[in-house]
């Protein structure tokens, strides 16, 4: 049955803040880092070009035993065999989506406020994006920063895995463990990192450095 992997980190791929560095090599590198969450978000590429980097990226993501999730397209994620489709508010709806993928693969969905979230475990969402938490540049349509007060809703609730996204980087994460997210997403801090591998370190120490002040949960 498939279930949310219990992990600290969750990156997405965006090729316009890669360092003109393929996605391949972001991901391997991610890999490398012990990164165990790949998402595969690539807004202005084509259908072909997508679905021949996704097939790439599961082998790649295969072999290392991470977990492998195409944003918004659910004919690619069915084609690439990834685990999972991430969807927004305005994406398909989860349960079509769920008539579509089976019950085999995971089912994320991007939320803003303690309705959605209430509709995202009606609907079976495998597990729910929070956030914008903070400003950031790297969604292009994207609300207002959402506040931490959503981030302790769900959290309190504790009805759905979760992963804390938007604007997240070194400096402020240790604020989002210490409200309990488990698991935090962040794109330009790792996919424009010079050195992935040493960013991602550098954010794991972030991460502890709060857990070890008896931040999360
Ligand atoms: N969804 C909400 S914010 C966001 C997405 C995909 C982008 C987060 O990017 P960054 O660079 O970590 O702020
Ligand atoms: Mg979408």
């Amino acid at each position: 049955m498939r279930s949310f992997p219990l992990t600290d980190l969750y990156a997405i791929t965006d090729d316009d803040l890669s360092l003109g560095r393929s996605v391949e090599r972001v991901v391997s590198d991610l890999l490398k880092a012990g990164v165990r969450i790949i998402q595969y978000r690539e807004k202005r590429k084509k259908a072909g070009e997508r679905l021949r980097e996704c097939r790439l990226l599961r082998a790649l993501t295969r072999e290392a035993g991470a977990c492998f999730i195409v944003n918004d397209h659910v004919d690619i994620a069915l084609l690439a065999e990834a685990d999972g489709v991430h969807l927004g508010q305005e994406d398909l709806p989860v349960p079509e989506t769920r008539r579509l993928v089976g019950e085999g693969m995971l089912i994320g969905l991007s939320t803003h406020n303690p309705s959605q979230a209430a509709g995202a475990v009606a609907d079976g969402a495998d597990y729910i994006g929070v956030g914008p938490l903070f400003a950031t540049r790297t969604k292009k349509d994207v609300c207002a920063p959402v506040g931490l007060e959503y981030l302790d809703h769900v959290a309190a609730r504790g009805d759905i895995p979760f992963v804390a996204i938007g604007g997240i980087k070194r400096d402020n994460i240790g604020q989002v463990v210490a409200r309990g997210a488990l698991c935090c997403c962040l794109v330009s801090e790792l996919v424009s990192a010079p050195d992935i591998p040493a960013r991602v370190a550098e954010v794991r120490k972030a991460m502890g450095r709060q857990r070890g002040l008896g931040g999360g949960r």
